[in-house]
């Protein structure tokens, strides 16, 4: 007789969606994934990618067992180790490289899973109580999240199922269809109501195309853009000046700044028409509610920080925040933040007054090339030298940008990697050790989510395949080993789950999660309809004590600021993400691989003639810091200028074994110091003709 249940679960992913799923289990094994039809924002749908979930747990090339090199760094040749041997191992090279200095250890880890539990919770523990260096987790939404901070107080903003409502929706440096797909039904229930949809993308993307209106500028130019429908919005008043004075602070500098960007001079920076600034005004200035869908892709570049103030300022100008259909969402990840039980997880207090140094994930390619205090740009030292990563949750090699130099510092004789992970990614084939971790369907996790406001659990659905074991009770081992005898070493993953949502702050409580999966955060409708933003003065802050008023700051890599670099390399590269892949993971899943092909390059027409470009042709995309084979498209996807190559593919499945971050830099944002992907510039030229 077959045993049949369904297990309440949620989706891991770094997606704003964090959807509630349903797992049904036949005989322990995990048949299907499916969303929950009663939580609100998931109703009953997954995207393509995430109902491939069973396929990628069942993978054949799902690592389940721990792994020891044996060959050379990157020779790939790994033997089968016990875990006794590997945490012994492990244990006692980390514990001699402490001794001498234990900031020579280095954590590195992202959102492979944002649950706070197998996130950063055990994990933290450990490198806080070893006194590891920091790490500045910077690498997605770094410039965004500062801009935001500095305007609003917080990472904070519309509910999306208010979304429905709008009759005005700006998608402002965001692919919905592709990474907000749930936020993108509420968009569609917007259009059939009759709203107005307008898609601000250098690329002409899946969402642009479902939109009425695409305005395709140049890459890094949004602070220009808003500037001018600040501009439009004074010279036609269409400001809500009750609003404004109410509930905002230092307008009047700023409105001096606007009226020097006229709808000519911003088209000529942006790449676009004056009629189309003044149409992007109009409609914002003149449409109720009117709400902006801003996301992380306009702030990939030198200005993100800068761009993100200026395009958060316009929701408090026109007074849409007063709707609750009106305002604008790049992330309700600061919803929860108060509510999190964050120094319980992370234990913070175990570096018992010990001041570790920080190091940017951003510029890792930099800093594990970096010698014993060395002095850096802004003349301070950089302390000792990286002598151990231990990467969990991220696949560097891949995503971090530079990948020449991330490549040279993994390959550093001198370097002890120990790499946490599913499947043998282009980090793990640079390891030491790599330890098989399980999947969301193998261990207890609950979440927040940054693209709307609730928390969901995610329950165990099946037994850890192989010998895989959950991020906490690695870690949890290895301090045990360490001799880390503190209380906090020895709680189970429910333990640490229960401190996640204190209930008396947040309303949530760990058992009504197990009860319904999901709990809504109780938030005010329309948040800012009377200000309390969570400022300190309440008001939106338009001028900054420590930062002033924004501006528009160009790009690092452009023909007016860097000229003699853009006559050798005149096309600008983005590098957003691929449909069916997040970020590096699921490009090893076969059905979704045979989806996305192989990694390419999409060229404008007037861009590839030139070059004797068509499509199907090998072409090489290249720059001071590399050179990358792919596939090139030749489409109007790309606007004349800007050349796309689709993301994040491991580097060793494309034709020479690199991806596009081989191009990338580590130049790092304005504000926040995140890293600028789409700040790049590069040329194209045939490496092979096409083939069938
Ligand atoms: N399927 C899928 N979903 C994902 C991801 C994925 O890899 N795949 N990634 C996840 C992650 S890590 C994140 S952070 C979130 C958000 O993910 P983001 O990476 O922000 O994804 P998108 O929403 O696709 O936004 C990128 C869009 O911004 C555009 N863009 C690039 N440069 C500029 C610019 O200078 N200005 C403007 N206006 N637009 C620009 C790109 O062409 C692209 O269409 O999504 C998550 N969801
Ligand atoms: N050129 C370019 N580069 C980019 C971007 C871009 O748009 N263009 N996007 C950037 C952005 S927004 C982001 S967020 C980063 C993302 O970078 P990363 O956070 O590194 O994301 P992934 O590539 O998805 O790698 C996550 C890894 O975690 C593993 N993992 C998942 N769950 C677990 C678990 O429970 N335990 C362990 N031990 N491992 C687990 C997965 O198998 C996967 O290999 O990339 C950035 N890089
Ligand atoms: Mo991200």
């Amino acid at each position: 007789m077959t045993v049949t249940s369904v297990v309440r679960a949620a989706c891991p992913h770094d997606c704003p969606d964090t959807c509630a799923m349903l797992v049904t289990v036949e005989d322990g094994r995990a048949i299907k994934v499916h969303g929950d039809p009663a939580h609100p924002t998931t109703m009953g749908a997954l995207c393509t990618k995430v109902s491939r979930y069973p396929e990628r747990t069942y993978h054949p090339e799902r690592v389940l067992h721990p792994l020891r090199r044996v060959g050379p760094k990157g020779s790939k040749r790994f033997v089968r180790v016990s875990w006794d041997e590997a945490l012994g191992d492990v244990a006692a090279r980390l514990q001699s490289i402490a001794a001498r200095d234990p900031e020579a250890i280095v954590p590195y880890s992202y959102a492979g899973t944002m649950g706070l539990v197998q996130g950063e919770s055990m994990a933290a523990r450990f490198f806080h109580r070893l006194g590891a260096s920091r790490l500045d987790r910077t690498i997605c939404s770094a410039a965004g999240g500062a801009g935001l901070a500095a305007t609003y107080g917080g990472k904070v903003g519309m509910h999306v199922e208010h979304f429905a409502e709008s009759r005005l929706i700006v998608i402002w440096g965001s692919n919905s269809i592709t990474s907000n797909l749930h936020f993108w039904a509420f968009a569609q229930a917007a259009k059939r109501n009759g709203a107005k949809l307008i898609c601000i993308d250098p690329r002409r993307t899946d969402t642009a195309d479902k939109c009425h209106q695409h305005i395709a500028l140049l890459p890094g130019t949004d602070g220009a853009l808003a500037l001018g429908v600040m501009h439009e919005l004074i010279g036609n008043d269409w400001l809500d000046h009750d609003y404004i004075e109410r509930h905002t602070e230092g307008w009047p500098k700023l409105r001096e700044r606007a009226l020097e960007w006229p709808p000519e001079r911003v088209a000529a920076t942006c790449g676009i028409t004056a009629d189309e600034v003044r149409g992007l005004a109009r409609d914002y200035g003149s449409t109720a509610p009117a709400a902006i869908r801003l996301n992380y892709g306009m702030q990939r570049v030198r200005g993100g920080g800068n761009a993100t103030r200026l395009i958060a300022i316009l929701p408090c100008l026109v007074g849409a925040w007063r709707h609750r259909a009106g305002g604008l969402l790049l992330s309700a990840s600061g919803w929860f933040a108060p509510r999190v039980g964050d120094a319980a997880l992370k234990r913070p207090d175990l570096l018992g007054g010990r001041r570790p140094r920080t190091i940017n994930m951003s510029t890792i390619g930099d800093d594990l090339l970096r010698e014993a205090d060395e002095r850096l740009p802004d003349g301070s030292r950089f302390g000792p030298r990286i002598e151990a990563l231990v990467v969990y949750n991220s696949n560097p090699v891949a995503v971090a940008p530079e990948s020449p130099k991330v490549l040279a510092g993994f390959r550093r004789d001198d370097l002890f990697t120990v790499v946490l992970e599913h499947f043998m990614t282009d980090t793990a084939d640079e390891a030491d050790f790599v330890l098989p971790a399980t999947t969301q369907l193998e261990h207890l996790d609950v979440h927040t989510s940054y693209g709307h406001t609730y928390a969901l659990i995610n329950e165990p659905a099946i037994a850890p395949l192989g010998e895989a074991r959950p991020n906490t009770q690695i870690f949890r081992e290895l301090a045990a080993r360490m001799g880390f005898d503190d209380a906090c070493f020895k709680e189970s993953d429910e333990a640490i789950a229960r401190q996640a949502f204190d209930p008396a702050r947040s309303g949530i409580a760990f058992d009504t999660l197990r009860e319904h999966g999901w709990a809504k955060l109780q938030l005010a409708e329309a948040p800012f309809a009377n200000g309390n933003f969570p400022t300190r003065s309440g008001r939106c802050m338009i001028d900054s004590p420590t930062l002033g008023i924004p501006d528009h700051v160009p790009n690092h890599e452009t023909p007016a600021t860097t000229p003699e670099l853009a006559a050798r390399y005149p096309l600008a590269m983005i590098s957003p993400p691929a449909r069916h892949h997040l970020n590096s993971t699921f490009v090893n899943v076969t059905s979704l691989r045979a989806i996305e092909g192989e990694p390419l390059v999409e060229i404008h027409p007037d861009d590839a003639v030139p070059r004797g470009v068509v499509s199907g042709a090998l072409v090489r995309v290249f720059n001071d810091r590399g050179s990358y084979l792919c596939k090139a498209e030749v489409a109007t996807r790309a606007r004349p200028g800007v050349v796309n190559g689709l993301g994040i593919w491991w580097r060793k499945l494309g034709p020479d074994g690199t991806n596009v971050n081989e191009l990338t830099h580590q130049r790092v944002t304005d504000l926040g110091a995140g890293p600028s992907f789409y700040d790049c510039l590069v040329q194209v030229e045939v490496a092979a003709p096409a083939t069938a």
